[in-house]
């Protein structure tokens, strides 16, 4: 009993010193971060990204700018990170801070959307 405790004990430690990493703020609170997104061109970019965003488990909000080329992700730090989500967008075709694109999905953007930075 006393060393499953233990084991227990190391893992909360773990836990609480990754989210640390992470984010500075309580993991039940909603952080939010500004994603700069430097290839999106158009509505159709935006309507794919805030889908992307959306999806990612722990993201609560997202709010588009497509005339700054960001967004808003509010998100719960025990659940998603910075880097989670920036994967997500990379993964879906665009950059993502000073993430590139993935070149796969990149490619199967509508023409119309490849005009932007990789
Ligand atoms: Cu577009």
């Amino acid at each position: 009993m006393k060393s499953r405790m233990w084991v227990l004990g190391i893992f909360s430690a773990i836990a609480l010193g990754l989210g640390g990493v992470v984010a500075c703020s309580s993991s039940t609170e909603a952080t939010t971060t500004e994603v700069k997104l430097p290839s999106m061109q158009c509505g159709s970019c935006e309507q794919t990204i805030s889908a992307v965003l959306t999806a990612v488990e722990g993201v609560k909000e997202v709010k588009m700018d497509l005339e700054n080329k960001t967004a808003h992700v509010s998100f719960l730090a025990n659940l998603a990170t910075v880097a989670k989500i920036e994967a997500a967008v990379v993964k879906s075709g665009y950059a993502a801070n000073d993430k590139k694109a993935d070149p796969t999905a990149y490619a199967k953007l509508a023409e119309c959307c490849k005009a932007g930075d990789q």
